[in-house]
């Protein structure tokens, strides 16, 4: 039974260090062909601190966009998130340029102020990479501590 549990413990653990954010990773490509910009978008833009895991997604642009319909499912509803927010002026961070403009400009729209995000890199465990993220890994480190929490209740049962 243990060995089985290590065994599903590295198997877990190698799923978690080399599977890709498919889903995150087109995003910003496609963000930035759909609003004609000269330079990357980064995973930060949507994801805090840059990391892709699961509810990462917390920036206030990223909240702004889902509040228009971006789930990060399809290119059709992301290029109607930004259509909405364009129309609509919206403004996440609240210092008078709209996020869309923001954008366009090469300025950060999570930050008030004219703060450059042409150039800017995410850290290297951003979507880029191809983690999962952190949430992925603190979820196998809970899994791994449950499944020897239970190797060890059947070693002392049986
Ligand atoms: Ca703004």
């Amino acid at each position: 039974m243990k060995r089985a549990a290590h065994s599903l413990i590295a198997f877990l653990a190698a799923l978690g260090v080399t599977l890709p954010a498919h889903a995150t990773k087109r995003m910003p490509q496609e963000m930035q062909q759909d609003l004609g910009l000269n330079y990357e978008i980064q995973c930060s833009l949507c994801h805090v601190a840059g990391n892709t895991g699961s509810g990462t997604a917390r920036t206030p642009f990223a909240i702004s966009a889902r509040a228009y319909g971006m789930d990060g499912s399809s290119r059709t509803l992301l290029q109607q998130a930004l259509a909405g927010m364009e129309s609509d002026h919206v403004d996440s961070d609240g210092d008078g340029v709209p996020d869309i403009t923001e954008l366009r400009n090469g300025t950060d729209p999570n930050v008030h102020g004219p703060q450059v995000i042409a150039g800017r890199t995410d850290p290297s465990y951003g979507c880029a990479s191809g983690p999962a993220g952190a949430g992925a890994l603190l979820g196998l480190l809970a899994l791994a501590a449950f499944a020897r929490a239970l190797g060890r209740a059947r070693e002392r049962a049986g």
